[in-house]
This record gives C-alpha cells, structure tokens and sequence, in this order.
C-alpha cells in the first residue's frame, strides 16, 4: 500500500488483499492449534527459521500476523506482537527483556496490576524497581543509572491523567543505552504514537478503545523486529504462553476498522462532559488534558492529537460523596476497564488499583477520593444529564442535612 495512504485507510486495509482469499470481506479466522508439514524436512526446517511455514498458534497464525502487521504501521513502527491480554503484553517484555540484577525505572502511576507485576513479581526475581515522577524528565536524569534497562510510563497515566512527554524522555534514554516503553492504551495510535516521538516499545490493552466493544481480552506490543522476535520467542512462547485466541483476533481487526470513528466521538463527548463536571459547584477538580487550565494542556497538544475519552476527577465530599454519586448514577454504568461504547465509571482506589496499599496509594499520587470516568459514545446530552441527576440528588440531600442541622 502506498505511502501516502492515510492512518484511516490503512486501519481498514493494510496488509490485507480479499482477492487472495475468495474474495472475502473480511480475512478468515484460523481455528487451528497447529499446522501440517508436507514433510519433516519442512517442519525441521520452519523450527530452524529456514522456511515461513507457520507452526503452531502460540508463535503466530496467519490472521494473527495481518493484525500485527497492522498495528505495526499504525504505530509506525516495524513489528507488532499480539497476545491474550494487556497484561501478557506487558509480563511478555519484561521477561524477555529484563535479568536479576537489572534496573527499571517506572513512573510514579501505573495500572494497579502493571503495579502489583513490577512490586510484587519482579522485585521478587532480584530487578530494582525505581518508581520516578517521570512528568518532570530532569527527574529521570537523577536516578539512571547503567544498570537500567528499561524506562515505562503509561501517558495519559491510569487513572489520574499524568502525562509524561514522550519525546523528551526518549532523548535521555537514547544517550544511555535505556529502551523507553510507553503503554499507549489510554490514546490508541490514532491519538499518539510513541515510537514517532522516539519510543523504543509499546504496549497496549487491547481489551479498551482496539477492541472498543469491551466484549474482548487482548494485548499488543509494538517495537522493531529484533525486540518482537525476542519477546515472540521467548517472553511469550517460554514465559508467559499468553497467546490470543483467533477469535479475539478477529474482533481487534473489526475494532480498528472503526476506531478512527470511535475515538473522534470519544474525544468530542470528553470535553463536553469535562467542561460540565468542572463547572459544576459540587467537583473539586477535574483531570482532563483538553481543559485550557490543565497544566498539561500544552504538552498534550504537542503529543496527542486529541486528548481522549477518560476523565479523572474528585468531589468535594471526597470517597464517601464520590461512593453515593456512583450509586445514584442510571445509564452510566458502574465497571472497571475502558474506552467501550458505554460510558463507564470506577473508584480506582477500591477497585483498577486496589493492588495499591492506603500509604502506596498516597505515595504514587492516586487520591483515594478519585473517580475514573471512560466516556462513551452515547449521545453526550444524556451522558451529562445522567451526571447532573446524580449530582443533583446529592446536592439536595446536603441542603436537607444542612437543614436539619440548623433547626
Ligand atoms: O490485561 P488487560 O487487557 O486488562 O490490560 C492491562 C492494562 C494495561 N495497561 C493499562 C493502561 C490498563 O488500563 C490495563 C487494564 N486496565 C483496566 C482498567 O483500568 O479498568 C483493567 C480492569 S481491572
């Protein structure tokens, strides 16, 4: 496919011909655990590398490597590799990355399961993990040392919207020898491209906006050949065996189809609802990188194209107005994960990042009050009057408390 095509077409196209496949639409799903040779010699020799005869599903199927070649070029980058979960993504590099011994920075916020991996697995295998607040990169320059291997960031950081700048980062990690991963869930390709900006590896869940349907589990990682070969063979065959069905495979390709559509909608509903929710009398302070008084309003521009679909914010009451709003909510729906057709709301600190202790929560900037907002693609006016009810109703049980207490 040309060069010139755009980021749009090429989510529906790339690396796909229906011609060679009888014209179908869409490409077929390989239900299939293995692959026959037509001799020993072929089998010996696709074990060796020698030929491009596939093998068995846990190295990849021919479905499986149209996804990975379009990812690939989604991000800009080489390889992709996809796998069962986010998690298998991410535990895939680091097994085939990472030694006892060796050293990994990581942003103060990350994904209450990257978290628990990096604390309570890795550190258990004799890897230092240094947790940095990477939104400021002279901070990095204070704690490298040659012994890291690796600098990870997720950007915007789950759940409270930090955004790390990518291409500043990148240069620091260039000069030492680092590889800088960026978990790129939260923005898609479509919104940010990490390796474009000097990223070395990406990780996604691709179970949030790829699949965007939340009817799937899966992950993806994204980096240049050598490195996605290693963690094919290794960090994933060896490791972790966290292989992705056909079928989720088949979903993910649906997925990207109509992400391009999907992610404007998300985007224009997010700043609708963010607009409201910081305007409203009851909100202490709302996270949203679209906000103009972000104090990351500026580098988001820079970096994403649009600035996403999740909303972090507080209420004045903290956790415990925060719990009764929830549970005054009608449409939106009260359920972890993220960036799916319905708007969906979560209390990170009692649930995506309940791996975090009261004082770890503290420390790595996650204020237990803090709600996490996945705005959806209904119509925006009903996503803001459901807010608004559930706000209301709180707002006239504290006038009535008020009240009483006065009389
Ligand atoms: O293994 P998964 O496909 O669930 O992906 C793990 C993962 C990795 N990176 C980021 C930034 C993620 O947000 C996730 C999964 N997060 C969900 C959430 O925060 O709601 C998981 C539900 S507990």
């Amino acid at each position: 496919m040309k060069k010139e095509v755009k980021f749009e077409t090429r989510a529906i196209h790339y690396g796909y011909d229906p011609k060679q496949f009888h014209g179908a639409l869409n490409p077929p799903i390989y239900m299939t655990s293995t692959f026959a040779f037509e001799s020993v010699q072929q089998g010996s020799q696709a074990f060796e590398g020698e030929n491009s005869h596939y093998i068995y599903s846990r190295l990849g199927t021919p479905t499986q490597a149209l996804l990975e070649q379009r990812m690939a070029n989604l991000e800009g980058a080489e390889a992709a590799l996809a796998t069962a979960s986010g998690m298998g993504a991410i535990t895939s590099t680091f097994w085939s990355l990472i030694a006892p011994g060796d050293e990994v920075i990581v942003d103060a916020t990350l994904y209450g399961c990257t978290f628990s991996f990096l604390e309570h697995g890795l550190k258990k295998f004799g890897v230092n993990v240094v947790y940095c607040d990477l939104t400021n990169p002279e901070n990095l320059l204070s704690v490298l040392s040659e012994k890291t291997k690796i600098v990870y960031a997720e950007s915007p950081a789950n759940p409270n919207m930090r955004i790390i700048d990518i291409r500043a980062l990148a240069i620091i990690c260039r000069n030492y020898e680092t590889k800088l991963m960026i978990d790129n869930t939260y923005c898609t390709p479509y919104l940010q491209r990490p390796i474009e900006l000097g990223a070395d590896i990406v990780v996604h869940s691709a179970t949030k906006y790829l699949g965007g349907h939340g009817d799937l589990i899966a992950g993806l990682v994204v980096s240049d050949a050598a490195t996605i070969e290693q963690i094919r063979y290794f960090g994933l065959k060896d490791m972790t065996g966290s292989v992705i069905s056909a079928m989720d495979i088949a979903l993910i390709l649906r997925g990207l189809k109509t992400l391009h559509v999907r992610m404007d909608r998300h985007c224009s509903n997010a700043i609708i609802v963010a607009k409201y929710l910081d305007s409203h009398h009851m909100v202490k302070v709302v996270h949203y990188p679209g906000l103009k008084k972000s104090p990351q309003f500026e580098l988001a521009a820079r970096q994403m194209s649009q600035p996403g679909g999740m909303i972090a914010f507080e209420l004045k009451g903290g956790k415990k107005e925060g719990e009764k709003f929830v549970n005054q909510l009608k449409l939106i729906l009260c359920a972890v994960s993220l960036g799916d057709t319905e708007t969906l709301i979560q209390h990170p600190a009692s649930m995506t990042h309940s791996t975090y202790t009261e004082e770890e929560l503290k420390e790595h900037l996650i204020e237990p009050g803090l709600l996490r907002l996945s705005v959806g693609l209904e119509d925006v006016e009903d996503i803001v009057a459901d807010l608004d009810q559930a706000l209301e109703k709180l707002s006239n049980k504290l006038v009535m408390i008020k009240n009483c207490a006065a009389q």
